[in-house]
Parts: structure tokens; C-alpha cells; sequence
């Protein structure tokens, strides 16, 4: 059945069902939603988790009391629906103290307030029982060249995630940081703009086993990217500790629309990965339902986002399990890539005359790859003919 239960691990941002369609070009089209309401709505249609930044949770500038109602509140919520809190975040890229980004601000007080903003909202994420701490960027970039040294800019990039490494080691946290990736908006640029180079990043930093990746589908699309060749690599990495799942049609600005949306055979192909990839942590939603949407319209684009993930696991499971599939995946010699191309190393494959000397270069060159009638049937399968 397509109807979500909290053992598919879907899990929803404050920020995504909570956004009131404010864009650069008009205000708000819906009243702001509390919190607590956001947690009932959530478990009421299936899902098992909801995450946040501290300022979806705690206003911005909040006193220490006010800051301990809204925990409390918040927590009571949870307790009663059983909903949990897998991850959490830290908006560094609302207040205008952060307008030229957070751990790469030219401004050294920003920076530093920054750390202390990421790390007071990393105990607090602990305390709710996230395992995961997902740090997005935000506005760590620049419009023109001159504005930003960008190895110097890394330098910093990596001193603060090394910091927050310090801390939770420190701590003894059972927490793993996953960073988001994304090419550009609101900046003209941003740095770590893809999978690939947030992996690269993650290398250099003093325990690299602490951090991985969070891939947003859109933001890998903005770039032109395949996201299901991102995730496949951070899989292959190890790294992919978490996931943002939305839709995006092609190059343009975010779209955040809800998954499925926008690319579906992008979609497909996602869920047939993450299915068979052995991932196994949240699937969270992090989409905008369309600022033409009344509340009503917010929590079916919320509960359209967990059908289609749903259907679209059908629909690859029925791909994978279908005879004729088998019969193409093997015409399409897919087998042949899980075999070493050496396994009689070096001195083997230099003595060996079949593998050039007498290698047929023409026939090879002709032997057509048959990825055609595959695609094909993945096309039938996710259109729902057979
Ligand atoms: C921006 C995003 C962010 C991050 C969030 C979690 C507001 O395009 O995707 O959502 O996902 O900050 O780190
Ligand atoms: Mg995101
Ligand atoms: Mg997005
Ligand atoms: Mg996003």
C-alpha cells in the first residue's frame, strides 16, 4: 500500500511544511505554523520524524526562558506522537549578521559567533536525540572574484568543521556531521557546491570519519548534475549519511517543489538506489509547498511527497524483479562491469595477446549495448504498464 508508516523513515523539516512563501518578489501568502502543530500534522500522515533549525524551533534572539518553553513544548509534542528528531541544523543565513556567509565570513566576529550559534544548537540536537547534525552552508560564498579568497575561505571551512569535530568528540557525542551541498542561491556562488566537492572537502578535515554528506536532488540538479550518480558516489564513499529528497524541474533557481515533481525518472532512479544500496537512514522531504497553497494545500503536498516515494519503490522493485529485465540487464552486459578487468594483475594483462595484440577492435567496436530496449522497459515500469 502506498499509505506511510513510521518504518519507512520519512522524516520532514519545520522549515518545509512551515514556510510562508515569502520569495524575493512577494510576502507571505500563509500564516505562520506552530511547531507543535507541525509534529501532530506530521504523525498524523505517517511520518517518524521531524528535524529543524534552531531558529524554526526557538525565535532568533529569544530569551533563556522563552528558549525553554519552546524546547518543552516541542518535546511534549514528540512524546506523545512518538515522533522523533533524527537530525538537526543551524540557520546561518536569515539574520543579516550572516550576509556574507558564517564559517567563510571575511568579518572574524562572525565567524566566531557563528561557532558558537552551531555548537549551542549541537547540544541541544543531542538532547532531542539526533544522531545526525546536517550543516548547510548557506551564504558561505560571494557575487564577484575579488570578494572572497577562496583557499583562504576553505582554510576557515575547514577550521570550523574541525572545531565542531573537537566538540563533539569532546562531548562523547554519538553524532555524525553530514554537509549540504549547493551550487548557488541565495549567493551567485557558493563553496562546496556539489557532492563531489563536499567529499573532496571532508578529506582534508582532522577526523574525517565524523562527516559525510547530505544531497539535496535539487541542488545537484541546479548544477546539471545526475543526483543519483552524487548518491551512488557517496555511498561508494561511505558518506552518505542523510538525504533531502525533493523535485526540481532542470537548471533554474531552487524550486524545492515536492518529490517527484519536477524530474520523476531522476526520482526513480534515486529510489531505486537508495532502496538497493543498503541505505538505511531517514528519507526527509525537504521541499516548499508552492506559496499558491492554502494549509490545506501544504499537507498534501506534504503526504504527496511520501506516496510517490512509495509508488516509485513499487514501481523500481517491480523493475528489478521483472524476468525480461534480467534477460535486458545481461544483454546490456552490466554483469561483465562487476568483474575485475585485471584479476591476473599487471604481469598477466601486459602477457596477455587476446587482450590487444589479437583484441578485435572492430568487432568490439560493432557489438551494440542494448541499453535501449532496458531503458525502455524501466520507462514501462515506472508509467505503470507493467
Ligand atoms: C537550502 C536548503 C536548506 C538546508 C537546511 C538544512 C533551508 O536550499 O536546502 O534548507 O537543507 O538548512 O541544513
Ligand atoms: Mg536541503
Ligand atoms: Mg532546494
Ligand atoms: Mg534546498
Amino acid at each position: 500500500s502506498f499509505t506511510p508508516t513510521p518504518g519507512d523513515r520519512f522524516s520532514f523539516g519545520l522549515w518545509t511544511v512551515g514556510w510562508q512563501g515569502r520569495d524575493p518578489f512577494g510576502e507571505a501568502t500563509r500564516a505562520a505554523l506552530d511547531p507543535v502543530e507541525a509534529v501532530y500534522r506530521l504523525a498524523e500522515l505517517g511520518a517518524y520524524g521531524v528535524t529543524f533549525h534552531d531558529d524554526d524551533l526557538i525565535p532568533f534572539g529569544a530569551c533563556d526562558s522563552e528558549r525553554e518553553s519552546h524546547v518543552k513544548r516541542f518535546r511534549q509534542a514528540l512524546d506523545t506522537t512518538g515522533l522523533v528528531v533524527p537530525m538537526a541544523t543551524t540557520n546561518l543565513f536569515t539574520h543579516p549578521v550572516f550576509k556574507d556567509g558564517a564559517f567563510t565570513a571575511n568579518d572574524r566576529d562572525v565567524r566566531r559567533y557563528a561557532l558558537r550559534k552551531v555548537i549551542r544548537n549541537i547540544d541541544l540536537a543531542v538532547e532531542l536525540g539526533a544522531r545526525t547534525y546536517v550543516a548547510w552552508g548557506g551564504r558561505e560564498g560571494a557575487e564577484s572574484g575579488a570578494a572572497k579568497d577562496v583557499a583562504a575561505a576553505l582554510d576557515r571551512m575547514k577550521e570550523a568543521f574541525d572545531l565542531i569535530g573537537e566538540h563533539v568528540t569532546q562531548q562523547g557525542y554519538d553524532l555524525r556531521i553530514a554537509i549540504e551541498p549547493k551550487p548557488n542561491e541565495p549567493r551567485g556562488d557558493i563553496l562546496l557546491p556539489t557532492v563531489g566537492h563536499a567529499l573532496a572537502f571532508i578529506e582534508r578535515l582532522q577526523r574525517p570519519e565524523l562527516y559525510g554528506v547530505n544531497p539535496e536532488v535539487g541542488h545537484e540538479q541546479m548544477a546539471g548534475l545526475n543526483v543519483a550518480h552524487g548518491v551512488a558516489q557517496a555511498l561508494w564513499a561511505g558518506k552518505l549519511f542523510h538525504i533531502d529528497l525533493n523535485g526540481q524541474s532542470g537548471v533554474k533557481y531552487d524550486q524545492d517543489l515536492r518529490f517527484g515533481a519536477g524530474d520523476v525518472r531522476a526520482a526513480f532512479w534515486l529510489v531505486d538506489l537508495l532502496e538497493t544500496a543498503g541505505y538505511d537512514g531517514p528519507r526527509q522531504f525537504d521541499f516548499k509547498p508552492p506559496r499558491t497553497e492554502d494549509s490545506a494545500g501544504v499537507w498534501a503536498s506534504a503526504a504527496g511527497c511520501m506516496r510517490t516515494y512509495l509508488i516509485l519503490r513499487e514501481r523500481a522493485a517491480a523493475f528489478r524483479a521483472d524476468p525480461r529485465v534480467h534477460d535486458a540487464l545481461r544483454a546490456a552486459r552490466l554483469h561483465e562491469l562487476f568483474r575485475p578487468t585485471a584479476e591476473d594483475g599487471l604481469a598477466g594483462l601486459l602477457a596477455d595477446p587476446r587482450a590487444y595484440e589479437e583484441f578485435d577492435v572492430r568487432a568490439a567496436a560493432e557489438r551494440g549495448m542494448a541499453f535501449e530496449h532496458l531503458d525502455q522497459l524501466a520507462m514501462e515500469h515506472l508509467l505503470g504498464v507493467r
